[in-house]
């Protein structure tokens, strides 16, 4: 079992995204759980890449391939990964802040949103704090979810929300935010209304904000 997740891990780090979905299928054929591919094979894969990233030995073009091999096989598991028929919880839009192009993340949140019964609209990554307010105005949102996976990109998430804040807004929204370098701390900070630090807990969070 341990060597079918190491070769779905191996498949992110070679970049082969023609054998990955195979090593994916195997790995739930011998019954392993879609969460444990995804969180000890393809996160954890990702994981790696960012340490090699670190140390020199990868560089952005390699963490970029690495990222479309772990794309298709995060497509391949999602029918496994989230609940289906669950009834419309509300409307949530979701977005990476302005100067992250990160979305590896935010869609698998957006993935387990969907699949919790929320309707997501995901306006992509680098999204300018003016898109997540007319999306606000556009109606009926419940809450805003906003993704960084860079120190330098956090502070969108205060501009985000100030901007709601501006437009009259802030009161009508839940605000909540993720991300691996963000923190509760930080969430409070900038005032959101809520943290989780992967996409089941976003679901969790986001089931208790509009609860
Ligand atoms: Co970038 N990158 N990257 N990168 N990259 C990181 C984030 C980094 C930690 C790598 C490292 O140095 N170890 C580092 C950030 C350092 C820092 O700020 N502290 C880094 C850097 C430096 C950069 C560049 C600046 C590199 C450069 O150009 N010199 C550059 C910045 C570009 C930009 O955004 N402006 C850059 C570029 C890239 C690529 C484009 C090549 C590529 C992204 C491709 C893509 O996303 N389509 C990339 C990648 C792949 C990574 C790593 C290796 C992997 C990220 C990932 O997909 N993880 C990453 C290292 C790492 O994270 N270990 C790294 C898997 C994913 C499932 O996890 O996104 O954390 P994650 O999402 C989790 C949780 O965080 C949470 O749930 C998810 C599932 O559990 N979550 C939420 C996320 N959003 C949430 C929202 C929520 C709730 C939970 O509510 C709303």
């Amino acid at each position: 079992m341990a060597n079918i997740i190491q070769q779905v891990r191996d498949c992110i780090l070679s970049f082969d995204r023609d054998s990955i979905n195979e090593k994916v299928q195997e790995a739930l054929d011998v019954g392993i759980a879609p969460q444990e591919v995804l969180n000890d094979g393809m996160i954890a894969a990702m994981d790696e890449v960012g340490r090699l990233f670190e140390g020199g030995e990868f560089f952005v073009p390699e963490m970029l391939v690495a990222a479309r091999t772990m794309r298709t096989g995060l497509a391949f598991l999602k029918p496994h990964l989230v609940e289906s028929g669950a009834e419309s919880v509300g409307k949530v839009v979701l977005g990476t802040v302005k100067g992250d192009l990160h979305d590896i993340g935010k869609n698998l949140v957006g993935m387990m949103l969907e699949g919790a019964g929320f309707e997501v609209t995901d306006l992509g990554v680098d999204i300018p704090t003016e898109r997540f307010v007319e999306a606000v105005h556009v109606g009926d949102v419940k809450i805003v979810a906003l993704s960084a996976l860079l120190t330098t990109t956090m502070p969108s998430m205060k501009s985000t929300i100030d901007a709601l804040k501006d437009a009259g807004l802030r009161g009508n929204v839940k605000v909540m935010v993720g991300g691996a370098p963000l923190t509760d701390a930080y969430a409070k900070e900038v005032e959101a209304d809520g943290y989780a630090p992967d996409a089941s807990r976003a679901v969790k969070l986001a089931r208790s904000l509009v609860a």
